[in-house]
């Protein structure tokens, strides 16, 4: 498929550490993808689901072990730890590739190596980058047939070019104390054993498209962040593009997909998706606006509490050709089912769980869901982004969006108002740096305890977290017409730990907010924080919610945040001596501010 000798030479490498017994070359036609389909049924790894009801479409249970990203045994492997920083795990390359080839020699035995040639970006756009994954698994072929542009067309548009981010996946025993998510990003290089499992397997998603690709951002004047992008489309046609990173299982998707609710409808409101997980971020020459693409070809979206409500659009994004992993498996209809899909679980009888077993709806248990679940808490469907209802128009587009505002978020029962909007540029970066959120599902370890996650990527980027900020300083100075940097929370509850803010698709009426301040159309309240709303200048006409709740919700809790400055301390003293200068001036400010 390729004279590349660089690829060649470097599969031939791989190929003789793993052993398999066959090489496989996947080409991106239907007909491939088909046969591989079968065969993965046929052995059990993927089961058909009913063809009527939900065409092309198959389930996967991974191991009981391998159900999240694993952020403990994930390691970016700089040649010195400095460059790696504090916040990531970190070895020296050369003990972790001899600690890997260990792990890798003759893996795959028995097996087929499955070479997947993709890209992440439309191919042959300046904002494309193009990878190799290897992977002795067909349920990561597969997924990977959605989720990036795989084809001979990469291998033709990479031609002899030696610029390629390589990747090697191997099952081996699914071995938890061996598994291992290893970057090497001065190598372009990334390597994944013992796991089967979304974020760990899938490389182009978090290791190529955020830890490498942030990597590369840094060197090459661009950004790779852990966002959306939607674009609000207003009655007279205009559309305005908004960036949003929140962290792991708390709210992109849903967000991503929004649909307004009936008042805005009415008057013509629409929102597009442009994508759901992760934008690359380049400074147009032309108008001097930061411009977005979303690298990705689908969605890797959380399955339990999708449903018509919540989140129609991506519900209808996952009714074909998609692949679910870890929900309920409705033996009567060779249907799927997920907590918060509906009220009407399959009986008993019917029933398997995401290990395999026979599944009683009746003992499920709010507190602990893990325990009783039918569906894995982070459980998951893969779904082609052209299947989604309100897909936008600029999804394929060579140049990207541009960007009016960034929006930063994370789960906050407490500390966060619903909206803020920060001073300028290295406060929005500021904001970004001390974010918060309480941990969720989509990586192993507690669940509900507060963290810092600096821009949504504290499990993400691919080097020193301080330099990471300082790069954020330096995009703003080379953006003449910057976006605005806002924060959302979406998550404040009430004394019974109940959501106080209706969420979903009533967040519009905050994004409308969001982009009447980029527009310098509506005033605001400056606070200690940033600039806060008016309580009337949020619509909520049609909301069963008083303007005093919302007076709450947007209220700044000034001792809660004062108890969170010796928090923002002791975790910048952790990122260590590449915090910049300014971010610990900010934070001073902000000390001051509040009094
Ligand atoms: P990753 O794919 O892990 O990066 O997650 P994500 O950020 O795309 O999160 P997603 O949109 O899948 O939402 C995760 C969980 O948050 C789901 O259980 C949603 O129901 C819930 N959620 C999303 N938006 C809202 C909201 O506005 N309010 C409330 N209360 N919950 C929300
Ligand atoms: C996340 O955890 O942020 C995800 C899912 O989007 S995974 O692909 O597993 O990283
Ligand atoms: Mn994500």
């Amino acid at each position: 498929m390729t004279n590349n000798k660089y690829v060649l030479s470097w599969i031939e490498e791989m190929a003789a550490m793993t052993q398999p017994d066959k090489i496989v070359w996947i080409d991106g036609t239907d007909a491939q993808a088909e046969a591989l389909r079968a065969e993965a049924c046929s052995t059990g790894e993927i089961i058909k689901l009913n063809e009527e009801l939900l065409p092309n479409c198959y389930l996967h249970r991974t191991a009981v072990n391998d159900v999240a990203r694993v952020e403990g045994r994930t390691y970016i492997c700089t040649p010195t730890k400095e460059e790696a920083g504090n916040v990531n795990n970190w070895m020296d390359p050369n003990e972790m590739y001899a600690k890997l080839k260990k792990l890798y020699t003759g893996s795959m035995k028995g097996r087929t190596m499955y070479v997947i040639p993709y890209s992440m970006g439309v191919v042959g756009s300046d904002f494309a980058k193009y990878g190799i994954e290897l992977t002795d698994s067909i349920y990561v072929v597969l997924n990977m047939l959605i989720m990036t542009r795989v084809g001979t067309n990469v291998l033709e548009a990479l031609g002899d070019s030696p610029d390629y981010i390589k990747g090697l996946h191997a099952r081996a025993d699914i071995d938890e104390e061996n598994r291992y998510i290893v970057h090497f990003p001065q190598d372009n290089t990334i390597m994944s054993v013992n796991s089967g499992y979304g974020g760990n397997v899938l490389l182009g998603k978090k290791c190529f498209a955020l830890r490498i690709a942030s990597y590369l951002g840094r060197k090459e004047n661009w950004m790779a962040e852990h966002m959306l992008i939607l674009g609000v489309e207003y009655p007279n046609g205009e559309i305005k593009y908004i960036t949003a990173a929140f962290p792991s299982a708390c709210g992109k998707t849903n967000l991503a997909m929004l649909i307004p609710p009936e008042i805005y409808r009415k008057k013509g409101f629409k929102v597009w998706c442009v994508g759901d997980d992760i934008a690359w971020l380049r400074v147009n020459k032309e108008d001097g606006k930061l411009y977005a693409v979303n690298p990705e070809n689908g969605f890797f979206g959380v399955a339990p509490g999708t449903n018509e409500k919540s989140n129609p659009n991506a519900l209808h994004t996952c009714l074909r050709d998609t692949i679910f992993t870890n929900v309920v498996h409705d033996t009567k209809n060779n249907t799927v089912w997920w907590e918060g899909l509906n009220d009407n679980p399959p009986a008993p009888e019917y029933a398997i769980d995401w290990k395999g077993n026979p599944w009683d709806y009746r003992k499920y248990d709010k507190k602990d869901k893990l325990g009783t679940s039918g569906a894995h808490p982070n459980s998951r469907f893969t779904a082609l982004a052209k299947n989604c209802p309100c897909i936008s128009s600029e999804f394929d587009s060579l140049t990207g969006v541009p960007v009016s505002a960034i929006v930063f978020g994370g789960r906050r029962a407490k500390t966060a108002p619903l909206v803020y909007q920060s001073f300028n540029w290295q406060h929005g970066a500021f904001v970004g740096s001390i974010m918060a959120s309480e941990t969720t599902a989509a990586a192993a370890g507690a669940l509900g305890v507060v963290r810092r996650d600096p821009m949504a990527m504290r499990p993400f980027v691919g080097y020193n977290m301080g330099d990471y900020w300082k790069h954020w300083l330096d995009m703003g100075k080379i953006i003449p017409n910057a976006p605005l940097i806002f924060h959302v929370n979406w998550f404040r509850t009430d004394d019974e730990g109940n959501f106080i803010w209706p969420g979903f698709g009533d967040n519009m009426r905050v994004l409308e907010w969001i982009l009447a301040r980029c527009e310098g159309k509506v005033d605001a309240v400056e606070t200690a924080i940033g600039y806060v709303p008016k309580p009337e200048d949020i619509n909520i006409e049609g909301l069963d919610l008083s303007l005093d709740t919302l007076k709450d919700l947007l209220s700044v809790d000034t001792e809660s945040w004062k108890a969170d400055i010796a928090n923002i301390k002791d975790f910048y003293n952790m990122v260590g001596d590449h915090v910049p200068a300014e971010m610990w001036e900010e934070l001073a400010a902000l000390e001051a501010r509040l009094g």
